[in-house]
């Protein structure tokens, strides 16, 4: 009887991995296509403001996807219930992308830029650069909805994009390694030198905001007059004055 019992459990747990293993698998993937998405924003959003103002807002971007062992940590932390539907909602870091700007006025100016989009839905933006964390922890966190065009439609998906100064994400990630290395306790001298090393931080990104601005003006007056890079040429623009002109006496 118990052994009847046991192989009918068997069965369904083995019924359980085979629809788990393939939804699973397919949720991952809307998460790596979402992540895709944001990145081909971002690049488009670089590429354009290069190209209107000769000078790049983002210095790195960096994406990933959480591992499924990571989100049922996170799962199990929140106590949130384990179907897919309810982790959808719940967590909302499953794919991250991280841009590192070089200016603070940039974070934003790629933050409006990015989340005033059509097709992204804000769900919700923390700014830890006007309101650092304790510990001085800053970045501008946005949380939004991107669609994922699938073959069966578009699907909703989130995604955490972080926005920082170098100075910031320098700080960050040190001070992701101290935290994780003394799993959360940190002797409170080490907190004290990280405090000062935010404030240090800041500093920072105010000086090299102002060495900025005092050196664009000149550095525009040298762009513009080297127009060489210019990918329409005098020939094709030539053409194209002919192809007009034709164009107009066809009319009258
Ligand atoms: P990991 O390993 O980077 O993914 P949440 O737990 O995300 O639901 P929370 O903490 O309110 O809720 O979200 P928040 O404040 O938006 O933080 C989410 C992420 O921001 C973190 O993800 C970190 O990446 C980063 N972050 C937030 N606070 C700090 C901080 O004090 N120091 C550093 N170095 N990073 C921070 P994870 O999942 O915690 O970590």
């Amino acid at each position: 009887m118990r052994e009847r019992e046991q192989d009918g459990t068997d069965a369904e747990m083995l019924a359980f991995a085979r629809r788990t293993r393939a939804s699973f698998s397919r949720f991952m993937m809307e998460y790596r296509f979402a992540v895709d998405t944001v990145l081909t924003k971002v690049n488009i959003l670089r590429d354009e403001f290069l190209h209107l103002h000769e000078y790049n807002p983002i210095e790195h971007v960096t994406s990933r996807v959480k591992t499924p062992q990571s989100i049922l940590e996170k799962v199990a932390r929140k106590g949130c219930e384990p179907t897919l539907d309810s982790i959808r909602e719940t967590i909302t870091d499953i794919a991250g992308v991280r841009i590192t700007c070089a200016f603070i006025a940039d974070t934003y100016r790629i933050l409006d830029a990015l989340t005033s989009q059509d097709d992204v839905r804000i769900i919700e933006i923390k700014d830890y650069i006007a309101r650092p964390k304790a510990n001085g922890y800053k970045s501008l966190h946005a949380i939004i909805e991107v669609p994922v065009y699938l073959s069966t439609g578009a699907v909703p998906v989130i995604v955490e994009v972080q926005i920082r100064t170098i100075a910031m994400d320098f700080w960050a990630s040190l001070e992701h390694k101290i935290f994780y290395k003394y799993s959360g306790e940190v002797p409170s001298h080490l907190s004290d030198d990280l405090s000062q090393a935010a404030a240090t931080a800041e500093q920072l990104d105010l000086r090299m905001a102002e060495l900025h601005s005092e050196t664009r003006g000149a550095e525009l007056e040298v762009s513009r007059s080297a127009e060489a890079v210019d990918e329409v040429d005098e020939k094709v623009l030539a053409q194209l004055w002919e192809l007009t002109r034709r164009a107009e006496r066809d009319d009258v």
